[in-house]
């Protein structure tokens, strides 16, 4: 609780640029539990740097996030919108949770052993321990709520034990979160391989729609996703590909299933494909519009991660006081 208010903590890595899966899996959704939550959105640059990024565009996509952020509805006078590395209790209370998580939990973790594989000249101890970064990340804030894609649900879970782990060594210390798990867009699939996360680093560009695509990027992209040899629009088991695409226009129209059959009855995958472009470039244009306006202000920027670093800042370091004295730390 903070200020009488429940509190929701969640982020996305600058690794790359930002797809329809983290902004249907998480941005989108954000905006939900501003007025009766707390609300803490980072933009997680430690965690980016798990995986190697240039420089450069590690601190461009930095602005975009947090730009991409607000352009999607989140108002920095209503949630606490920051730079994980402005905050350095992330990286403290990171360390000393990695002193309270097992290795064993860690080689169980599916995001390690999936990133392992795609960066096998890198698999450095930062990737190994990424689930206790983000344990503080969320325990810093006492946070009851994480709203996340399904993906992070494992990475969730660990948090949670965490947490009751060091409670129940050290008596209460953090709140233990829950996590939130949209209903619809909880998990978007690559276009080209629809068994795999759609994800930014994916290097087939015709895999993945990012949310400042232009229309006709989008367009294309959904004309040339895998479906299969049918012609049926219908929500079937192992039809992975039409699947895909009906999450995906559920997603941006709010439609059932069963709307959504109704209305591409008798028509083929072609017109549906159309459809599904045309509602996700329609729902993105007015977000790009105002990505575009906020980009070019960098100082409004600046000014947002200033505010939002002190503000987040000072909640952490309670936190961080806390863990630090039950940890019998001398502090001055
Ligand atoms: N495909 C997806 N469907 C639904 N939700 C998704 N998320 C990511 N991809 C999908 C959600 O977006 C939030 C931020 O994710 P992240 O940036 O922390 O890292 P990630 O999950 O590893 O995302 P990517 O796109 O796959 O990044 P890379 O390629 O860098 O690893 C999370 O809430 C996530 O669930």
């Amino acid at each position: 609780m903070l200020n009488g208010k429940k509190v929701v903590f969640s982020g996305v890595q600058p690794s790359g640029n930002l797809t329809i899966g983290n902004y249907l899996g998480a941005i989108k959704n954000f905006s939900t539990f501003s007025e009766e939550y707390h609300c803490f959105y980072c933009v997680v640059d430690l965690h980016a740097i798990t995986v190697r990024q240039v420089p450069a565009e590690l601190r461009r996509r930095t602005y975009e996030t947090l730009a991409l952020y607000i352009a999607a509805g989140l108002d920095p006078q209503k949630n606490t919108l920051f730079v994980q590395s402005h905050v350095p209790a992330h990286a403290e209370l990171g360390w000393m949770l990695d002193c309270f998580t097992m290795f064993g939990e860690l080689s169980r973790m599916t995001q390690f052993k999936d990133k392992s594989q795609k960066n096998a000249d890198n698999i450095n101890a930062g990737l190994f321990t990424y689930p206790s970064l983000m344990a503080a990340d969320i325990l810093l804030y006492q946070t009851d709520l994480v709203p996340v894609g399904i993906d992070q649900k494992q990475h969730l879970e660990l948090a949670r034990d965490i947490a009751g782990r060091f409670n129940g060594l050290y008596s209460d210390t953090f709140t233990v979160p829950e996590g939130y798990i949209p209903q619809t867009g909880m998990k978007i699939m690559s276009l080209a391989e629809p068994t795999a996360k759609m994800s930014k680093s994916d290097k087939n560009q015709n895999a993945v729609v990012y949310i400042l695509d232009n229309k006709d990027d989008i367009l294309r992209k959904f004309k040339r996703a895998v479906t299969d040899s049918g012609s049926e629009v219908r929500y079937a088991e192992g039809k992975d590909g039409v699947n895909n695409l009906m999450t995906i226009y559920r997603a941006f129209t709010g439609k059932s299933n069963e709307e959504i059959e109704r209305e591409f009855e008798g028509r083929g995958y072609g017109d549906f494909k159309m459809a599904v472009g045309e509602a996700c470039a329609d729902t993105l244009a007015p977000v790009q519009a105002e990505f575009n306006r906020l980009i070019a202000d960098k100082a409004y920027l600046e000014s947002v991660m200033r505010e939002g670093a002190q503000s987040a800042a000072y909640c952490a370091r309670k936190t961080l006081s806390k863990v630090q004295r039950k940890l019998g730390f001398v502090t001055l």
